[in-house]
């Protein structure tokens, strides 16, 4: 239909994260009648360099509401993007970027222009009556072919998402079988074994912000233990069928007064040689596929020298450290600081910036985890998007609790989409 493509509206509201807190949520119709409404995610262990996250402040939700971001979406955005073609997502998000005119998105919030973005990307799939994986390669020129990505998965929740029960904040299962739909059942029998030891030792079960069990185990060693453990006993072998991954999420426990890193839990201090050394010794030790933020996002020094040393070994991969901006990216690039990027859209607010690092990363030889935030939604489009761009690696958290199991549930329907291509 002529001009179906264009935008007849935009309308956002308040909703909840799975943390229970609000988020920004957007509608997007288009004059062809096709509708899609996208959520925003919202992190814990932030990033300093993240775009904005707007919030009220003040007493409702204890600061926390989005009313201002919702009110600059429904009343500057929604004006500005009448009658713009959403299949054009890069002008779409130019249109917003320059509307708000700061470097961080600190006037209209990266949460309220995202669910923009997010939204005019779904109701655009709806227009051309694709899956989303198919409509974003068509709106996009992505580096690689499409690929179903292996899957990181968050057994183990520790540091901010987890009350400190452990040190770092997370330990994964990143199941290696040939379909989809065998790695994620390897990774589920995995964990459920897993809750079946944690409870026989005596520790609780009951799970983080990420679905992953928090038992209050003493070092980052005893957790790759019980996950060896539960890989074995579930009938996988460690390293080939499944291997283990960590974020350890390094700036939350760094004193850069100091320059120290401080194991709460622990109770030891490293700086960042002696770090290195336990790390070169846990890649020996234990069958590790990746490991993230390994130092604090601004110790470019460390994040130099520890990835001359495991880049061969590991896969080192930037999360705050980068914050899914270019320009962070391009310099780890020039000093050869980590070998892989964490991909979060709403690090800096926008769909087609996102796609710029993705596309940064892969002509360089990163390799990219797309990556769901610690306070999630329904939203599945990172299933989507870790597929269209031919991602390595999804990171999107535990085998329980829906918002998390949902995105994996996309792939499973993705995998099928792909196959009756
Ligand atoms: C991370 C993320 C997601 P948060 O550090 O990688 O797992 O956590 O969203 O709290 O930043
Ligand atoms: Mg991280």
């Amino acid at each position: 239909m002529f001009g179906g493509n264009k935008i007849k509206s935009v309308f956002a509201r308040e909703v909840l994260d799975s943390r229970g807190n609000p988020t920004v949520a957007c509608r997007v119709t288009l004059l062809s009648g096709a509708t899609a409404e996208a959520k925003v995610p919202s992190g814990a262990s932030t990033g300093s360099h993240e775009a904005l996250e707007l919030r009220d402040g003040g007493k409702r939700y204890g600061g926390k509401g989005v009313l201002k971001a919702v009110d600059n979406v429904n009343k500057k955005i929604a004006k500005v993007l009448h009658g713009l073609d959403a299949s054009k997502q890069q002008e779409i998000d130019q249109v917003m970027l320059k509307l708000d005119g700061t470097k961080n998105k600190a006037k209209l919030g990266a949460n309220a222009i995202l669910a923009v973005s997010m939204a005019c990307a779904q109701a655009t799939a709806v227009h051309r009556r694709l899956p989303l994986w198919k409509s974003l390669r068509k709106t996009f020129n992505f580096h690689r072919e499409v690929r179903l990505p292996i899957m990181t998965m968050n057994v183990l929740n520790g540091g901010a998402h987890a009350d400190w029960s452990i040190d770092v904040q997370e330990c994964m299962l990143v199941p290696k079988q040939k379909k989809q739909a065998d790695r994620l059942r390897a990774g589920v029998e995995t964990f459920h074994v897993l809750a079946k030891i944690l409870k026989a030792e005596g520790f609780a079960t009951t799970v983080g912000d990420e679905g992953g069990f928090a038992p209050k185990l003493k070092t980052v060693e005893n957790a790759f233990d019980v996950l060896v453990k539960a890989i074995k006993m579930a009938g996988y072998k460690p390293g080939r069928d499944i291997a283990i991954a960590t974020d350890i999420a390094a700036s939350e426990f760094y004193d850069a007064k100091a320059k120290l890193y401080r194991f709460k839990t622990e109770g030891r201090d490293y700086d960042a040689k002696q770090l290195l050394a336990r790390y070169k010794q846990l890649v020996h030790d234990y069958p590790i596929e990746s490991i993230e933020d390994p130092f604090a996002e601004d110790d470019w020094a460390a994040w130099k020298i520890a990835t001359a040393d495991l880049r061969k070994k590991t896969v080192i991969v930037g999360d705050d450290f980068f914050v899914t901006n270019i320009e962070r990216l391009r310099r780890g690039i020039d000093t050869k600081a980590a070998n892989a990027i964490l991909i979060k859209m709403n690090q800096i607010g926008s769909l087609s910036e996102t796609v710029a690092a993705i596309n940064l990363a892969h002509q360089n030889g990163y390799k990219t985890s797309i990556s769901h935030r610690s306070g999630e939604t329904s939203d599945t489009m990172i299933a989507d998007l870790a597929v269209a761009c031919g991602s390595e690696y999804i990171k999107t958290g535990s085998l329980s609790r829906s918002e998390r199991v949902e995105k994996y549930n996309r792939l499973l329907e993705i995998e099928l989409e792909m196959k009756n291509a």
